[in-house]
């Protein structure tokens, strides 16, 4: 069928509306009609050619939210109609990673989805009968795309979608590594760095478990009236402090924090994220995607006097799992998603909304079909 897809031909241009062509989903793939898709740094970072796995051409796009139009043979956990978000993780509940139940890292489809593929070693989109790649296993730039059943969460159907669809990326990785992987708990003093889409979700969700002192840290103050909203007990702009900046953080977390989360991917604020953490205990949470080849370092001490390093990929959300109960948090008014959600234009303007990330003003942009 014709399907109407904003496509990357080539890194670093624009990206191109086009009518493009899906195939119908084969066993065990569903075809889900996208009602909107948030548009987020990952996107923009394969767009540039900086992501040494970027494929092209392909259909970009992982936060997305939609209904179930068609079902491929032997799909029993989806049916048409059904409201679901697609996942960049999903949950096969069979491999060696999902029965672990150590990790949410599934690798059922992983070599496939890393090639842009589906699990059959082929393309379900054409452009004027050549191959399109899939994106993440999602593609959600697409008023129509073809998953895996492993890799969509059914969700309620009073869920908006132009506000749910952000739980398929920022919302669940930032509440996801507060309470799957740090598991915060009540009184917990914590430093977040980066109040971007990923910050200001650690920042709800430390309020939401009910930590006591949530710091947060940012070089851009306009960031800190939103992040005050949504529950940021104290604002730090490093670039207004006059000593050294783990010292002075420590000091104002009595001894250090017992949680801290990088949100921005930048291998120095790693090092000030792990050693401003609290000695014998305290938690530091990569969550920031560093640039290619990037390494981090401390000295190993900090690790011997009981600081530890962690990462969270998708917030450690088991999706089918986990993101039904992240919407229902939100339908329920227990984490915000509408300040967030800055932007909201149609498909059309997909390369606006890419100008708007750039210039740092939104947090997010939804598109709509
Ligand atoms: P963003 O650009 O919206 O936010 C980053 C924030 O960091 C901005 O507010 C910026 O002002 C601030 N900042 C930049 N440099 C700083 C510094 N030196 N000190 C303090 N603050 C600084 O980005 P985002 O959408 O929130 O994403 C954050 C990171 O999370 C990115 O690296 C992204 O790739 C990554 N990410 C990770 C996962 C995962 O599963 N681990 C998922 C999605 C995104
Ligand atoms: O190796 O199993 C794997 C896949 C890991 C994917 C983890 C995604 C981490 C965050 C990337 C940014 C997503 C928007
Ligand atoms: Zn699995």
């Amino acid at each position: 069928m014709d399907v109407k897809a904003a496509v990357a031909f080539e890194a670093g241009k624009p990206l191109s509306l086009e009518t493009v062509q899906l195939e119908g989903p084969q066993a065990g793939e569903v075809m889900v009609e996208i009602k909107a898709t948030g548009v987020c740094h990952t996107d923009a970072y394969t767009l540039s050619g900086r992501d040494p796995e970027g494929l092209f051409p392909a259909i970009l796009g992982h936060e997305g939210a939609g209904v179930v139009v068609e079902v491929g043979a032997d799909v029993k956990s989806v049916k048409p109609g059904d409201h679901v978000i697609p996942l960049y993780t999903p949950e096969c509940r069979n491999c060696k990673f999902c029965l672990s139940q150590k990790t949410n890292l599934c690798q059922a489809i992983r070599s496939t989805q890393g090639k842009g593929l589906m699990p059959d070693g082929t393309s379900r989109f054409s452009f004027n009968g050549s191959m399109i790649h899939h994106y993440m296993g999602t593609s959600t730039f697409a008023n129509y795309t073809v998953l895996p059943e492993i890799a969509v969460a059914k969700i309620r159907e009073d869920a908006p979608f132009e506000k749910v669809c952000y739980i398929g990326c920022g919302v669940t990785t930032g509440v996801g590594a507060v309470v799957n992987t740090a598991k915060v708990e009540p009184g917990a003093n914590v430093v977040v760095f980066g109040l971007g889409g990923i910050g200001l979700n650690v920042i709800q969700a430390c309020r939401m478990v009910g930590a006591n002192k949530i710091v947060g840290v940012d070089i851009n103050p306009k960031k800190q009236p939103l992040a005050e909203k949504l529950g940021m007990t104290h604002f730090v702009n490093p670039k207004e402090v006059e000593s050294d900046l783990v010292p002075y953080l420590v000091e104002l977390t009595d001894g250090g924090a017992d949680y801290s989360f990088e949100c921005i991917g930048n291998v120095k604020v790693m090092r000030q994220a792990l050693e401003c953490c609290h000695k014998g205990w305290g938690e530091s949470i990569i969550i920031g995607v560093a640039g290619g080849g990037e390494e981090i370092s401390t000295r190993p001490f900090q690790l011997v006097t009981g600081r530890v390093w962690k990462g969270s990929a998708f917030g450690g959300a088991r999706g089918r799992t986990d993101v039904p109960q992240i919407v229902d948090w939100y339908m329920d008014g227990k984490i915000n998603i509408d300040d967030l959600i800055t932007n909201v234009m149609p498909i059309e303007q997909v390369n606006e909304a890419f100008d708007l990330m750039h210039d740092g003003e939104a947090i997010r942009t939804v598109l709509t079909f």
